[in-house]
């Protein structure tokens, strides 16, 4: 068992840490939490369009917030292995490029969004090697305050997603996009991203499906981070 004083957890970690501080000191101390720190992102600036009046809500839709989630607590030294790597995507973009889903650019601007048409589409990141995964960050389309639909992470072994898949994520209810009822909720797009929890899964590939917004049948990715450790 490693303890670390509160004092020097703080100073190594710094401003991002204090600023979790509340929810997090008292865990701190404990034996599993001395393996873990707040994952931090580079953020994004906000979108300048604001927010619109009319927002979709309901039981399944997370109220729409000014303010980050909690920080998601990941074992120390997770990277981003998804930095760089090959992207496939279900059909060929009319907007943008495959690369610039991994290229650490996600501004709320047209020209660092990649746009494919309507329908349950999905993009794929290899990582050219299996890995442990611990987070997945994910920016479709925060131009815009909006839902998408029939998110869905999954994570295999199989290029083909056949075999081996796990699902991280899935908040199509209603199984539109045909790959099981889901039980997650839909939920704002904002410059803060979404972190989705990987569960130390063991994967090369991850794919992400979505089937268009509540103000668009397109769908629409920026950037995908996917951070992981080395797989045993
Ligand atoms: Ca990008
Ligand atoms: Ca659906």
């Amino acid at each position: 068992m490693k303890l670390i004083s509160k004092t020097k957890w703080m100073s190594a970690f710094g401003v991002a840490v204090l600023l979790n501080a509340p929810g997090f000191s008292s865990a701190v101390m404990a034996d599993d939490a001395a393996t873990k720190e707040a994952l931090v992102l580079e953020l994004p600036a906000p979108t300048l369009k604001g927010t619109p009046e009319q927002l979709p809500e309901g039981p399944n839709i997370e109220p729409n917030s000014d303010k980050p989630r909690p920080a998601f607590q990941a074992p120390k030294g997770v990277k981003n292995v998804a930095l760089g790597k090959t992207v496939t995507t279900s059909v060929k973009p009319f907007t943008g490029e495959l690369e610039q889903l991994t290229d650490g650019k996600k501004e709320a601007f047209d020209y660092d969004t990649l746009e494919m048409k309507k329908g349950a589409q999905w993009i794929q990141v290899d990582l050219g090697a299996p890995f442990t995964l611990e987070a997945i960050a994910i920016w479709h389309d925060h131009r815009y305050i909006q839902v998408m639909h029939d998110v869905i992470i999954q994570a295999s072994d199989d290029p083909e997603f056949k075999t081996g898949v796990t699902t991280l994520y899935n908040n199509d209810t209603d199984n539109t996009s045909g790959l099981g009822i889901g039980s997650d909720r839909e939920y704002f797009e904002r410059h803060f991203g979404r972190v989705f929890d990987a569960k130390g899964v063991k994967a090369r590939y991850v794919r992400g499906y979505t089937k268009g917004s509540n103000l668009s049948a397109l769908n629409c990715w920026q950037e995908i981070e996917i951070y992981a450790l080395p797989a045993k």
